[in-house]
């Protein structure tokens, strides 16, 4: 009998650091031989012309998710990983979102129960905690870290979900004893209900106002304020979805101190701008988000980040809403901005625009290409090694990219369960043809071959990038257990 499930030939591995021609062989889900590979496997695929990469994590998506104001995302656990799937990632972490009253607990639960008969690849939690009472986060919290909830996110806006600089410096300070990673939505909610306000008062409720009430200075002053918390706890904390020059110059400036703050971005911030926002009569509600998407400039600024290594992730923050009355038009045919549903899908197109703008068009080498779409997402969230990497012993989650394949994007040959793609038109020149999940072939010859529910649950372990620093730790005031440089 062989020893090999599948072995794949004649194909280029890639990882964060290397390539090389060499054979993977397959066994029990795990990859068991890197090298000349002389025996038969009971599966061989021949990957000639091929780059094999590290199956996508996309540590950044709403599946399943009710909106704080109510709204169901368009995509369940099925539909969402199968979109995943097909576009190469072969895992997601997707937020299991508490609502206000909600005990985490219950709220995990709810979303395993969802996930786990659906989900057709590997998927794990971050939390979003939205209640910081003594309770939740002295007791629940640190149970579901035990339980290997391991990351969770906090928002500085929106009514239902806001926690105030207090209640985010008590999540801040259980991170830090719970080595657990914090990733925050950092937009001054204040300045963004003022702008509102003021634009709504004037009649300005068309779409492309969203943009202007999520000012580049709302972003860049939460961002400056949650590092000043971190680093207040010596905290370890990544900022998501990162829009403009000024919040990412924050999160530079804070890495050149030698602080443990990571950032995302997201492929709206490469691909639109806020004249999409602008489109005839409703249209622009396609490209609501937040934060929004900005200029040509911050595009390109965003872009500089993701190839020189600020960014540290690189997330779909698929947040699918359909352009109509289950979605973005959930308050009416004609609503004002603060009422359109915030998130853009992009689960399925993530790695492969990034692939044809980033690798294929030259701005970024391949390595840093699988670096911020599945190595550092695996390192930041406790899954490294055993995914996010090409190794013996990791799992076998492969994506089998074709450099040269074309595909016009277009949302009708998509899988998600969205009515249109905000990059629609777009040519991705680079594909994954065959996507393989611990060694389950997941999609190949453009269709599904596994069954809904085959997808894993992943108990993370904790982060090695959420430990705190040993230098601050010792600049810790023992009498009040913050960073002593500040007193
Ligand atoms: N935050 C997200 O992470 N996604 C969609 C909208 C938002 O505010
Ligand atoms: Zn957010
Ligand atoms: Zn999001």
């Amino acid at each position: 009998m062989t020893q090999y499930d599948l072995v794949i030939r004649n194909g280029q591995t890639v990882t964060d650091k290397e390539q090389i021609k060499q054979d993977v062989g397959i066994k029990d889900g795990k990859i068991v031989t890197l090298g000349d590979i002389a025996e038969q496997g009971t599966r061989e695929i021949d990957a000639d012309g091929l780059l094999i990469l590290p199956g996508g994590i996309d540590a950044h998506c709403h599946i399943e998710q009710k909106s704080s104001s109510g709204i169901m995302t368009a995509d369940d656990f099925y539909s969402g990983s199968v979109s995943a799937a097909f576009g190469g990632t072969t895992t997601i972490l997707p937020f299991a979102a508490q609502h206000r009253g909600q005990s985490l607990r219950q709220v995990v639960d709810e979303y395993m129960a969802c996930a786990e008969p659906k989900a057709v690849i590997d998927y794990g939690f971050h939390l979003i905690i939205s209640d910081a009472s003594d309770d939740i986060i002295g007791q629940e919290l640190p149970a579901m870290i035990e339980d290997g909830i391991t990351s969770f996110k906090i928002y500085m806006t929106y009514d239902d979900l806001k926690l105030d600089d207090y209640e985010i410096l008590n999540v801040l300070a259980a991170a830090r004893r719970e080595q657990a990673m914090v990733m925050i939505h950092a937009e001054n909610h204040d300045v963004i209900r003022w702008i509102t306000e003021k634009l709504l008062d004037q009649g300005c409720g068309a779409p492309r106002y969203h943009a202007i009430a999520h000012a580049q200075i709302a972003e860049k002053e939460a961002t400056h304020r949650a590092i000043a918390l971190a680093e207040l706890l010596d905290t370890p904390m990544l900022v998501v979805h990162v829009s403009s020059e000024a919040a990412l110059n924050e999160i530079r400036r804070a890495q050149e101190r030698g602080l443990k703050i990571y950032g995302e971005t997201c492929p709206q911030y490469l691909f639109l701008t806020i004249d999409d926002l602008d489109k005839d009569g409703m249209d622009g509600a396609m490209f609501c988000c937040s934060p929004p998407p900005r200029d040509k400039q911050s595009q390109e600024a965003i872009w500089s980040g993701l190839i020189d290594g600020s960014f540290t992730v690189f997330s779909s923050d698929h947040a699918p809403y359909r352009y109509d009355s289950s979605g973005k038009l959930s308050a009416g045919a004609e609503p004002t901005f603060d009422k359109i549903a915030n998130g853009v899908p992009g689960i399925e197109i993530r790695m492969p625009l990034l692939f044809s703008a980033g690798v294929t068009q030259g701005r970024m080498d391949i390595h840093r290409f699988v670096e911020v779409t599945a190595t550092n997402a695996a390192k930041t969230y406790g899954l490294y090694p055993k995914k996010g990497t090409i190794a013996v012993g990791s799992d076998a989650d492969l994506g089998l990219w074709d450099p040269e394949k074309q595909v016009e994007i277009k949302a009708d040959d998509l899988h998600d369960n969205m009515d249109y793609s905000p990059y629609e038109g777009m040519i991705a020149t680079g594909w994954p043809i065959t996507v393989i999940s611990r060694g389950r072939i997941v999609v190949e010859e453009n269709e599904l071959k596994v069954e809904r529910g085959s997808g894993q649950y992943l108990k993370r372990e904790r982060p090695e990038a959420a430990k705190p620093l040993e230098k601050l730790v010792k600049e810790m005031n023992p009498e009040t257990n913050f960073n002593a440089k500040f007193i």
